[in-house]
């Protein structure tokens, strides 16, 4: 596929793994961030703009061969900021592809999407058909609106998209959740790397999770883009299991995709912009 892939909110935590591995994958990437990505790598093109500017991300887009669109707020924040940030970055990284003949667009979306939705009781893995939208926060919100608006763009103007719900994507899990949620480094690099290559994916939502022995979610879908997982959480779990102990699948944040956002007491009010 010729023309980089322009990846949005390059400088953030996601951007910054991206920017290490897609390279090696083969990917020419054209960098964008509000602020300066550090350490531009070779053949990196960098762009400071805002992905909520609409006539910028079209210029950024042109001769671009697909968007990663990683760009806003990564959790709870206020209504305004949600709305102004995320969901209108979405929009602008959609209509930017369309207005500038990119054929592709990989969107990162949350696990909060459907933040909500429970375990399965028989003990199933979760398919994403099975985990409607249910979001848990604004932030969740954001990423529900992002994959109906991707559904949007495939409909009616012939886009590939591909939503991944990322699970917990961090250098390493820090809580027993996690053990089940986390996304390694490695498995992002993979995962992206999939949802860029399959073939005329259409519309996709897929989990974004590490292969993790304590993992919920269903990986069927992912693994059909072509996302192969080398990680599995377990190999931290001593360690987490000996300072948390071991996670009460009854209470809420074991019990239900979103964690602790889906909790009471993680409420926006105690957020500010
Ligand atoms: C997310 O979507 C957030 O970006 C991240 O900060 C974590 O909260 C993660 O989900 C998670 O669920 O662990």
């Amino acid at each position: 596929m010729s023309g980089p892939v322009l990846v949005t909110g390059a400088a953030g935590r996601i951007g910054t793994v991206l920017r290490g591995g897609l390279p090696e994958r083969g990917w020419a990437l054209r960098s964008l961030d509000v602020v300066p990505v550090p350490d531009v790598r070779p053949g990196e093109e960098q762009l400071v703009a805002d992905a909520a500017d609409l006539a910028a991300m079209t210029d950024a887009a042109r001769g671009a061969s697909a968007i990663v669109h990683l760009a806003g707020i990564s959790g709870e924040s206020t209504w305004p900021a949600i709305r102004d940030t995320n969901i209108e970055s979405t929009y602008c990284a959609l209509e930017a592809a369309r207005l500038a003949g990119v054929p592709r667009v990989v969107l990162a979306s949350s696990n909060h999407a459907s933040g909500y939705t429970e375990r399965p009781a028989d003990g199933a893995l979760l398919r994403e058909a099975d985990a409607p939208p249910r979001p848990d926060t604004y932030y969740g919100v954001s990423k529900v609106a992002m994959e109906a608006l991707g559904s949007l763009y495939v409909d009616r103007y012939g886009l590939d998209v591909v939503c991944l719900r990322i699970g917990s994507a961090f250098a390493e899990p820090t809580t027993t959740r996690q053990l089940s949620t986390w996304l390694s480094p490695a498995d992002t690099v993979s995962l992206v790397h999939a949802a860029l290559s399959a073939p005329a994916p259409g519309f996709r939502v897929v989990w974004g999770v590490s292969d993790n022995t304590r993992r919920w979610w269903d990986l069927t879908a992912a693994q059909e883009l072509g996302y192969e997982s080398v990680d599995d959480a377990e190999v931290y779990a001593e360690a987490l299991v000996e300072a948390h102990g071991e996670p009460d699948l009854a209470d809420p944040v074991h019990r239900r995709v979103g964690g602790e956002y889906s909790t009471d007491e993680f409420d926006a009010e105690n957020f500010s912009a």
